[in-house]
């Protein structure tokens, strides 16, 4: 792929200090890596972690719900991190009890009464019992993810048949997280990831950082979500300082400096989403929508019927029939293409030709989608390529303008026919300035920097309410809370129905604006109970990007770093 800045081909560091991850108080930070170690200690009965990982959560700053359709998305790693401790114990060679006995994996957390402890049978081949949810599915995640990476790179027969491996007896592993759970925040996938990087190493295994990325999203599919792959290549892959786009198929991170002058502020909705339980009328069934739109568009192009519905996403169509890709041509071919409102199952199944629908998502063995279709008989095609194509673009504009090209953003009107005329279409694409969805055909020529990425935001925002439907009230709230406190910009971030907003502000008055929004939005939760005013850090604070996943170094005699 090659994209200035990718980091994909290098592996996890080994962090020598703890300055090297972190930005907080290096004191607070080691207590907490040593409350980690004795609560391994206490729970595994004095044996002592071999490997001890971080990863972070993270927010997007724009790209919501196109990584899964293959489109480049915006975010940054947070402070907040998930770290764990692992240890293999091995069989005693010549024992034949323990040469007999099963090999364990065993799961604890530090905060052992929220988050029970639970063994699994060391066997990569088990499932995820994704109908009963417990935290521990994401750590069987990762734990499958290393042997399907290991299968991929035909290595597994080799590595299974190892002396290491044969003579493993119990995996220990001991997790303290950090990233509050259901806000958007990507708590899962940075539990995902720092297991997946702490048995990489238990286990004497070594994966490049692209490869830790796709394995992660791949694993994390196991949990019941179709997870699109954003979060798991930022905690791997982010740094300290840079906000990255990051790039599929192949995986690639590109770095994107923030301006120096603007602030990121989150903020809890304290709505949670409860991501996998919901998935069917949520997360998944927007990847169907998406990927119904997508046949849709290619039938739409001529394309025979059964090679339609070999499609995926929005974004293999456009590359190949949208004049190689162009946002504003697909975004014209989607009005074209896909009827407005909803479409019945009935009518994709007959009118449009597609056949029986469990058969184009293969439900016999996607449990996923096998709900999604049990579960709904509507969907929305035309809103959610809409939105994707059009938040796709601004995640490109959003980009440069951090690169230092100047605001652009309008198609509308002269320019837009000018740049018809240019390219040889017919400019009745459907582009028009006064769209009364307002999802595209905003010219930001002569802007500021700063308004300029604030106005993408909140542009980002709008499409994700109208066209994505992924808002909820308390989002909408938190982000006009944030507004009328000054904030240039906010948007939901993550996949939304719940958890956090992110918003943009000048440095300058960003204690201001974080003191203004917890009297209009919190106060009155803290005085309800929805929130508690103990977790206020966790629930609104400053945030800038940080260090993605390390191994750090561990010694017994003197604590975690030395
Ligand atoms: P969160 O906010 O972690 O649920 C989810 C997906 C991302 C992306 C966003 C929406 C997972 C693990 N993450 O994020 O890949 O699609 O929604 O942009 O499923």
């Amino acid at each position: 792929m090659g994209a200035v800045g990718s980091k994909q081909h290098a592996r996890v560091p080994k962090a020598s200090k703890l300055s090297d991850v972190y930005d907080d108080n290096e004191n607070s930070v080691a207590t907490r890596y040593d409350t980690l170690v004795s609560a391994f200690k206490t729970q595994f009965e004095g044996e002592k972690p071999k490997t001890i990982t971080r990863s972070p959560g993270r927010v997007n700053l724009i790209g919501e719900h196109i990584d899964y359709e293959g489109y480049s998305v915006l975010p940054m790693a947070i402070g907040l991190d998930v770290i764990v401790a692992v240890s293999v114990a091995l069989k005693e060679e010549g024992n034949v009890e323990e040469d007999e006995a099963e090999a364990t994996l065993s799961i604890a957390n530090v905060d052992g009464e929220k988050y029970t402890p639970k063994e699994f049978p060391f066997d990569h081949e088990q499932e995820v019992d994704v109908k009963s949810h417990h935290w521990t599915n994401y750590v069987l995640c990762g734990f499958k993810g290393i042997f399907d990476q290991l299968k991929k790179q035909n290595k597994l027969e080799s590595v299974l048949e190892s002396a290491f491996m044969k003579r493993v007896k119990k995996v220990m592993v001991m997790v303290d997280g950090k990233v509050p759970l259901g806000s958007g925040l990507s708590s899962s996938s940075a539990l995902n990831c720092a297991v997946t990087v702490a048995l990489m190493d238990a286990f004497e295994l070594s994966f490049t950082k692209g490869e830790l990325s796709e394995l992660t999203c791949l694993s994390e599919r196991y949990s019941g979500t179709q997870s699109g792959g954003m979060d798991q290549a930022i905690s791997i892959m982010g740094e300290k300082d840079l906000a990255k786009r990051i790039d599929f198929n192949p995986i690639g991170a590109m770095d994107v400096p923030l301006p120096t002058n603007l602030t990121f502020l989150i903020g809890n909705s304290c709505a949670v989403s409860k991501k996998a339980e919901s998935a069917h009328k949520h997360y998944n069934l927007r990847v169907v929508e998406c990927r119904l739109a997508a046949i849709l568009m290619a039938k739409h192009y001529g394309e025979d019927i059964e090679k339609a519905k070999t499609r995926v996403t929005l974004r293999e169509v456009a590359d190949l029939y949208c004049n190689k890709g162009d946002l504003w041509t697909a975004l014209g071919a989607v009005r074209k293409a896909l009827n407005e409102g909803s479409y019945t199952k009935k009518q994709l199944e007959n009118d449009e030709g597609l056949g029986d629908l469990r058969k184009i998502f293969d439900c016999e063995n996607n449990e996923a989608f096998n709900v999604v279709l049990q579960k709904n008989d509507t969907f929305k095609l035309r809103d959610r390529a809409r939105h994707v194509f059009s938040e796709a673009r601004r995640v490109h504009e959003f980009q440069k303008i951090c690169e230092g090209q100047s605001p652009r953003y309008a198609v509308s009107g002269p320019i837009y026919e000018h740049w018809c005329k240019v390219i040889g279409l017919v400019p009745d694409v459907g582009v028009a300035s006064d769209d009364p969805t307002k999802d595209f055909g905003h010219p930001m020529y002569g802007m500021g920097k700063e308004d300029a990425l604030a106005k993408l935001m909140h542009l980002s925002h709008e499409s994700c309410k109208t066209q994505y439907e992924c808002s909820c009230d308390e989002l909408d709230e938190l982000v006009d809370a944030f507004m009328s406190a000054g904030a240039l910009g906010a948007r939901l971030t993550g996949a939304g129905w719940g958890g956090c907003v992110v918003a943009v502000c000048e440095s300058d008055i960003a204690e201001e604006i974080l003191a203004d929004v917890k009297k209009s939005f919190y106060e009155k939760r803290f005085q309800s109970g929805v929130a508690n005013i103990a977790d206020e850090t966790n629930l609104l604070f400053k945030t800038a990007p940080s260090a993605g996943a390390a191994i750090l170094h561990y010694d017994d005699e003197k604590g975690v770093i030395v």
